[in-house]
């Protein structure tokens, strides 16, 4: 039995029963020794509330931060509006703390770089659980013998005795904030709820640029689910030896997803996706179970719309492991004369059919969390424009007047000044080691911009016309390609490969598997996640087209055949031209590939577009041999049979190569 729900403007859907309210919360393994059923005004718990009417928020809302204050037992309470008065006076605490480091604020305007603990510096992807009563709601069979990659499965139970051990006292001498926050625009049809609560003010500021923050979450709330979010620095007052003003305990990291609960638990980090809950744990694990339920996608793509010159717009969602270049994807400069591009989102997209047939898709976020190294007036001149005021900089390192500095912008300031480096020590150029930590970043409002598309906001969402995959591939793929169809698309991102990058705690460089660009971020059964993507696929549907992209490819001596950046707009055209249905596509083993001379190179240097887009036979053999035991390996019986046959009919055409 499922209950029927209003889902948006477009769809009903049938809600399974276990994933209806009164059936969740089930495994709130932080609920203290107060019977929060009792709690209805301020006088029912013990902390001060140091900012806002706690006696005006929802009961719920009410009864949740009881039981986080019960548990946690910080020294008051300060519930968030998201003011621009309140922005700056968290930032004066920061500053005068030596949390924040003020940049020349002429050139800067209300910019500020802080700086991390060195051991809490990227997402920790291995303490990081998908919380759920069966394993396999959470993570796929995997063969006997295996070590699961796409996830992290903990039972409710054990999570309950790691919290136990944890949640008691964590926020001790801390302030609790009550975030209310809404992930796509306030109000819309497409969006959700949350309420984060965190003892960090680096979070709150966060996540005032990143998500939506507004008192008038508490009158649409009514009585709407929204989704839980605690998060704890852990590291109760007094605390010894604090580094860099950076108070965390990462011995002690763990982040709890419960997909059945809605339900985040993030403990020890302040970093990132482990501590702006909104992002990463909400806007894509917690958010793509509740997709799965309700019939939509939640997945880990920039949104960009391209305008050709005859002025015919088309909506591109583009999936890429992390760091791969998606920020610099959704905010390309082209190179070509004429074409507009226009930027809704550079990390996640959520997206569901309309009445029409027409996928349509919102960026549930409000700003950028972008990798600053690597990011130039040369790369990415749009981000450089975006960030350079209201932004929050972490790792990055400064000069002594107060410019930022990092990797990549050493053409772009004067290297004779002086730097201080991301731990907060004298550098300079040419000395061992890095100025900025390679994970360093921005977070800037996405409508700052100067690109951003008018329509970002648009509640009905964007009109999606092409997916696309890519990664970092240095050998044997072809700069594009075409899938052959829905399911031969789906494949293709289930095979996604990338060289690994410095946003998460991988060392060294190596080919990872990084199925749709999920791999970190799925919030249940990778078999059941690919087997929900083919059902999305309905006759009276608008199917984009989906195409895998690789701007990566190195020639022998090492260097790139691709210029990349400005220039994949002539990819994207080439994309838009099969959109429209030209024929500009030839058969291939792996895919449709372009017909020679239809990938417009003029005004290019020389290219061996031959050798951008050669198959080698040995590799593809390899390649589909690899990437079929891995996914017999990680996801087993799971693998939908329309995978496993795709994947079959892959290997006999390149076995005939
Ligand atoms: C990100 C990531 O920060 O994918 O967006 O790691
Ligand atoms: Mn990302």
């Amino acid at each position: 039995m499922g209950t029927l729900i209003e889902d948006g403007p477009f769809n009903l859907a049938v809600v399974p029963e276990k994933h209806c309210l009164a059936a969740r919360l089930r495994h709130d393994s932080f609920v203290g020794e107060l019977d929060i059923s009792q709690v209805t005004t301020i006088d029912d718990i013990d902390v001060p509330v140091v900012k806002g009417d706690f006696n005006a928020l929802p009961l719920k809302v009410r009864q949740f931060v009881a039981k986080t204050v019960n548990k946690c037992t910080p020294r008051g309470i300060w519930i968030c509006d998201g003011s621009p008065l309140e922005v700056q006076e968290i930032r004066e605490k920061m500053e005068s703390r030596g949390q924040f480091h003020r940049l020349n604020q002429q050139k800067w305007p209300n910019c500020y770089v802080c700086r991390t603990d060195p051991l809490d510096v990227a997402r920790v992807e291995g303490k990081t659980y998908v919380v759920t009563d069966n394993r396999y709601e959470s993570v796929p069979h995997v063969k006997e013998g295996v070590k699961g990659i796409l996830g992290n499965w903990m039972s409710p139970e054990q999570m309950k005795q790691e919290m136990t051990g944890r949640l008691p006292g964590c926020m001790k001498g801390r302030t609790l904030y009550v975030i209310p926050f809404s992930m796509g625009p306030v109000g819309s049809p497409l969006s959700k709820i949350g309420i984060e609560l965190t003892d960090s003010n680096y979070v709150v500021l966060s996540m005032f640029v990143m998500t939506r923050v507004s008192p008038k979450i508490w009158n649409i709330l009514g009585d709407k689910d929204f989704v839980r979010c605690v998060h704890t620095l852990g590291a109760p007052r007094p605390v010894e030896n604090i580094i860099s003003h950076w108070p965390c305990n990462p011995e002690r990291i763990i982040i709890a997803q419960y997909p059945e609960d809605r339900m985040i638990i993030s403990f020890g980090s302040g970093y990132g996706g482990n501590s702006l809950l909104g992002k990463k744990c909400f806007a894509l694990r917690i958010a793509s179970s509740i997709a799965r339920d309700e019939g939509w996608l939640a997945e880990h793509m920039l949104i960009m719309s391209v305008t050709n010159p005859a002025g015919e717009e088309k909506f591109i969602a583009a999936a890429f492991p992390s760091a791969c270049g998606k920020t610099n994807m959704a905010m390309l400069e082209s190179s070509l004369p004429g074409w507009k591009v226009k930027c809704v989102g550079d990390d996640i997209a959520w997206m569901r059919f309309d009445k029409h047939g027409r996928l349509r898709a919102i960026n549930p976020e409000a700003g950028f969390f972008g990798v600053a190294p690597g990011t130039n007036r040369k790369t990415n001149p749009i981000a450089m424009e975006t960030l350079k005021s209201n932004t929050i900089f972490t790792n990055v390192a400064m000069t002594e007047d107060g410019d930022v500095f990092w990797e990549g912008l050493e053409k772009y300031v004067d290297m004779s000044k002086k730097f201080i480096d991301w731990k907060g020590r004298d550098w300079k150029i040419g000395q061992e080691g890095k100025a900025a930590h390679p994970n360093s970043r921005f977070c800037s409002p996405a409508s700052q911009c100067p690109i951003i598309h008018n329509r970002w906001e648009d509640p009905e969402g964007v009109p999606i016309d092409a997916i696309i995959f890519g990664g970092r591939r240095p050998e044997g793929v072809p700069l594009v390609y075409e899938s052959f169809s829905w399911e031969h698309g789906v494949m293709v991102g289930a095979a996604l490969k990338s060289e690994t990058t410095a946003a998460a705690e991988f060392k060294g460089k190596q080919i990872m598997h990084d199925p749709m660009a999920m791999r970190p971020f799925m919030g249940y059964n990778f078999g059941d996640y690919l087997q929900h993507w083919l059902n999305i696929n309905k006759p009276d549907r608008h199917m984009p087209k989906i195409f895998h992209v690789n701007w990566f490819r190195l020639d022998e001596q090492g260097n790139f055949m691709w210029p990349g950046f400005g220039d994949n707009i002539r990819v994207i055209d080439w994309i838009c031209r099969r959109c429209n249905g030209e024929e500009i596509a030839q058969l291939s083993p792996i895919g449709l590939l372009p017909t020679p001379g239809s990938i417009n190179t003029d005004g290019l240097d020389k290219l061996d577009m031959e050798g951008l887009f050669d198959l080698p036979k040995d590799y593809w053999v390899e390649d589909i041999r690899e990437t079929r035991q891995f996914l017999d390996d990680q996801v087993g019986e799971d693998l939908p049979t329309t995978i496993q046959k795709e994947l079959q009919q892959q290997q006999e055409r390149i076995s005939a190569m």
